[in-house]
């Protein structure tokens, strides 16, 4: 019985080490330990043994037993790692992304036009100014010569701020306060250009977003005159869009210029010939302008009897749209990478 209680460990360490796979090593367990096992059935044939004979081959037996054990342990440990190893490559996911060398990021394409517009203007001697964008009723309207209940304050879709009285505070609607503040701050000449995030409650579509941006100047000197705005224009246009871009102006209402003009541009697409772009008229609307009303020169501590001035202003968002050929609006906005790396 020893011998073949040798042999029966031998085989069994030996089978055991053998199996590929956990359910193999389940099935091998149970026929070398299970109940209907060689050893089992050794087991009970020890009771027909001499005393001495049975203590010496139940040592045995059990001593084989344990080691049968003991190697299907060590096995299932193994094939247990193997598994988990296998599971884990299967359902490994990739995050990584591919990318063709490190890539430099660069300024919005908002902020590129800003940087450029006010080099142009700081070229033609004028000085940048900013300010809130969070402004007082006053500044946004009041002093722009909008009376209250004015119908031209319903031109601007407002975004109020609950803050304070009713309707005292809002989100600028146009970069004009600052201007305002120029010219209590300053004293004339005044020749200053002031780009910034404006906003109106409109809803997003290929052309309008509540938030946007725009650029808007204020020159107040003695003796300016109509004359000076429409050079202005037409130089600035020269000097950013090329000296086959010329401007004109058509008459227009503004609570805070008079007279005030639209201003177009000729056609950067068909350079004036007539295109679907300009709708056949060879024009395409920029801004608006005109000269300073005196009421708001006075809101802003200047006497209109010595002095005079021109304003203007115009989407900066729309100028990228138009440079770049660009269709709607909303992908300046949408922080698409793909986007916003072609420029
Ligand atoms: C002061 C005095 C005058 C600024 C001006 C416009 C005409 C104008 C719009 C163009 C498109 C804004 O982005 S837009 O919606 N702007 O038409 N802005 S004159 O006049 C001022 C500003 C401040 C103290």
């Amino acid at each position: 019985m020893i011998e073949q209680l040798e042999h029966l460990e031998r085989d069994g360490v030996e089978a055991v080490a053998a199996t590929t796979d956990l359910d193999e090593l389940r099935a091998r367990e149970s026929e070398l330990l299970g109940k209907k096992s060689q050893l089992t059935t050794l087991k009970s044939g020890l009771g027909r043994l001499e005393p001495d004979e049975r203590r010496d081959a139940g040592a045995r037996l059990n001593e084989c037993r344990r080691q049968i054990e003991a190697a299907v342990s060590a096995r299932r440990s193994e094939l247990e790692a193997e598994a988990r190893l296998e599971r884990l490559e299967a359902e490994r996911l990739d995050l990584t992304e591919v990318i063709d060398g490190p890539r430099l990021g660069h300024l919005h394409l908002v902020t590129q036009a800003h940087d450029q517009l006010e080099d142009t203007f700081v070229g033609m001697g004028f000085t940048v100014a900013e300010g809130p964008e969070i402004e007082t009723e006053w500044y946004n309207f009041g002093a722009l010569n909008f009376p209250p209940g004015h119908p031209a304050r319903a031109m601007y879709d407002t975004l109020y701020v609950d803050y304070g009285d009713p309707e005292s505070t809002l989100l600028r609607t146009h970069t004009s306060p600052v201007q305002m503040r120029v010219m209590e701050q300053n004293e004339p000449p005044i020749y200053v250009v002031c780009p910034g995030r404006v906003f109106r409650s409109d809803t997003p579509d290929a052309s309008h977003m509540p938030v946007f941006h725009q650029i808007e100047g204020l020159v107040v000197d003695r003796g300016i005159t109509m004359a000076d705005l429409a050079g202005t224009l037409d130089e600035f246009t020269a000097a950013y869009f090329g000296r086959d871009i010329h401007t004109r102006l058509r008459p227009s209402y503004f609570p805070f210029t008079e007279p005030s003009a639209e201003f177009d541009i000729t056609c950067v697409i068909c350079e004036g010939e007539g295109c679907r772009t300009c709708g056949r008229t060879g024009w395409i609307e920029l801004g608006g302008c005109g000269m300073v009303h005196p009421n708001v020169l006075r809101n802003g501590g200047i006497d209109p009897e010595i002095y005079t001035g021109f304003a203007f202003g115009f989407g900066t968002d729309r100028l990228s749209l138009m440079r770049y050929g660009i269709s709607d609006l909303r992908d300046m906005f949408s922080n698409d990478i793909r986007f916003l790396r072609q420029f």
